[in-house]
């Protein structure tokens, strides 16, 4: 069938000549039966037409629940592609190929692949209005699938209007998302057909054969992430990382510090961000929410570093979410908030949901339960009496304006000044509670060396990290040694710099009794982390960063078991110098890393001794 595309979009008012163009040519690809320009108003009919076509369920009041196709429920990094024209832009995990290629591959399997379709027009903006960051932060996303849209409503701020006064008409991101033939592309076989390409000099985003958000919401994934950190990079402008970001405010004083931070999958983003003060410490501190997985930074006109959530609300791993390890998110997906649960199990009588980890227990009474493959579980055979309910990486997607502690500021322009940039990943011993870094070159360093234990040993080798630069790994885009030389340059601009830090809630003891009860005590080591900015705490010098004194941590509330402290406190000299060597060989993947990083490596080898 021929769409008329002008028609369509002149009676959507879309005015924008540049974008009119791109949804010609791609609908051209693609062959959809229908095109449809999307705005956030229309999110209340895309729920009643999706929830009539069987494509989400209700899940109580203004709760839905959605499933993606068995084989498509998580992202994929082996699929995922940066492309560029310029050779010298492949990096070590950006997995890069040539421009021309990638083009000519996706426009194969793109076309006529959303025959029978409707093609939705999405224009969004990756960032909140008037932001200097602005002009990398409009883009058009073409999807054929119903469900993507509703969570690119409540994941970018999505209307017309973000494309149509554009300074250059023609400056936008171009994010074409074709689902294809979920039940034929070979996900994870040799055949596979999917492709999550960014052709990053081009600003053109091409994914093909997946429906699930990790792989289609991409403003989020693929600009907000490998886009921007390539525009970023390209203008000089500014850094775009996976980093949540929060603000702690001192209500006895007054003052207000702004953190954010990199963590690996599975070492706790989600709750941090999220987190409120222990109870013991409620009257005086309040934490205040900004984003969960995505921050651009850049340096504000009083020299600091300044960040701002791109994202518009929150995708995140409903796996172990509960009221006591992450309230606010709980209170964020209640009944009114217009929350879309995927791959979670779901009551089909009750049109209830529930995850591993959201009660201690599932629910006892079978009726109507299906697990996330849509299976019912009191027919579970013997066998798979034991197996997860709900998948692990099932999601939630919500709004910011449904969390609570929502900063009052989220949206300024202007950005946040960050005050700190914390790095954690999950280790069993080595790392401290925080240990606290002052130098910009030992900051970016630590970034660069962060890493989680892999659930497996890899390679046989105890304890060895699957190191995750700056928690970017999944999306770095050009090479590490110009990300890091990025960073140094940026950074220097700085007047008034941040401090650093690596944060572990995961140390445990010889026993294996994790040494810190983590979750909301969290907040006290980054209590110290800005005592220790301020000058009125001066902490314990270590060969890895300042640690906090035994007394200089506020306990207030909180009982440990003795010699836990210590423990949290003590750096594992030997244990340092194995990842030393760990380290060395991390890095020296990474051509052209800037001397200054090998110098930080060098002086921590040599103070470590041997
Ligand atoms: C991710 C996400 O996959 O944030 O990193 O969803
Ligand atoms: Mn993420």
């Amino acid at each position: 069938m021929v769409v008329d595309v002008d028609a369509v979009l002149e009676d959507a008012g879309l005015k924008n000549e540049k974008v009119r163009e791109y949804v010609r040519y791609w609908a051209g690809v693609s062959g959809p039966d229908r095109i449809e320009v999307v705005s956030a108003e229309d999110d209340e009919r895309l729920i009643a037409e999706c929830l009539a076509a069987g494509e989400i369920q209700p899940a109580g009041d203004e709760l839905y629940f959605s499933r993606s196709y068995f084989k498509d429920t998580a992202r994929s990094e082996e699929r995922t592609i940066v492309a560029t024209s310029n050779p010298d832009d492949e990096g070590v995990y950006n997995r890069w190929r040539p421009a021309a290629e990638m083009k000519a591959k996706l426009t194969g399997l793109m076309t006529g692949a959303s025959a029978g379709k409707t093609m939705y027009v999405v224009p969004y903006l990756m960032a909140p209005p008037g932001s200097p960051l602005e002009k990398y932060a409009a883009g058009v996303q073409l999807t054929d699938n119903r469900g993507v849209v509703l969570h690119l409503i409540r994941m970018s701020r999505v209307g017309t209007q973000y494309v149509d006064g554009l300074e250059d008409p023609d400056v936008f991101v171009r994010a074409v998302h074709v689902t294809g033939d979920l039940e034929n592309l070979g996900q994870g076989t040799p055949e596979d057909k999917r492709y999550f390409v960014t052709v990053a000099d081009e600003r053109t985003i091409l994914h093909f054969g997946s429906s699930y958000g990790g792989n289609a919401l991409l403003g989020k994934i693929a600009h907000g992430l490998r886009q921007a950190s390539y525009d970023g990079w390209a203008s000089g402008v500014f850094l775009a990382e996976q980093f949540l970001l929060l603000a702690i405010t001192d209500k006895e004083t007054g003052q207000r510090y702004h953190i954010a931070g990199g963590f690996p999958s599975a070492s706790g983003k989600t709750n941090l961000a999220m987190t409120l003060a222990p109870d013991a410490l409620g009257d005086r501190y309040h934490v205040e929410f900004y984003g969960d997985d995505i921050t651009w930074m850049w340096v504000g006109p009083d020299g600091r570093l300044y960040g701002m959530n791109p994202e518009f609300g929150v995708f995140g791993v409903a796996k172990d979410t509960n009221e006591a390890t992450n309230p606010t998110a709980m209170d964020s997906i209640a009944p009114g908030t217009r929350s879309i649960f995927t791959n979670v199990a779901y009551n089909s009588k009750t049109h209830e949901v529930w995850w591993e980890g959201r009660t201690p227990e599932p629910p006892a009474d079978l009726d109507g339960w299906l697990d996330w493959k849509g299976e019912p579980i009191a027919d579970r055979p013997a066998d798979q009496a034991g197996d997860p309910w709900a998948h692990p990486n099932s999601r939630f997607t919500t709004t910011l304006a449904n969390v609570p502690n929502l900063a009052g500021d989220y949206a300024d322009p202007r950005g946040v000044p960050i005050d700190a940039i914390i790095f954690g990943g999950r280790t069993r011993d080595r790392e401290p509670l925080i240990r606290a870094i002052t130098d910009v070159a030992e900051g970016v360093y630590d970034g660069l060396t962060l890493g989680a234990e892999a659930t497996f040993a890899a390679d046989g080798l105890d304890g060895q990290l699957r190191y995750d630069p700056m928690s970017m790994r999944p999306f770095m885009s050009y090479p590490e040694g110009a990300y890091a030389a990025h960073w140094l340059t940026l950074l220097g601009q700085t007047t008034d710099k941040p401090i650093f830090a690596h944060v572990n809630w995961f140390g445990r003891g010889a026993d294996g009794h994790f040494l810190w009860p983590g979750y909301r005590e969290n907040l006290r080591a980054l209590l110290w982390l800005m005592q220790l900015r301020e000058g009125t705490v001066t902490g314990v010098p270590t060969p890895v960063g300042i640690v906090p004194a035994a007394d200089e941590l506020n306990l207030d509330g909180l009982a440990l078991e003795p010699g836990d402290l210590d423990r949290l406190l003590t750096i594992d000299t030997d244990r340092w110098r194995q990842e030393m060597g760990f380290r060395e060989e991390h890095l020296a993947q990474f051509p052209g890393l800037p001397e200054e990083i090998w110098a930080v490596h060098r002086r921590i080898t040599g103070e470590l001794g041997d």
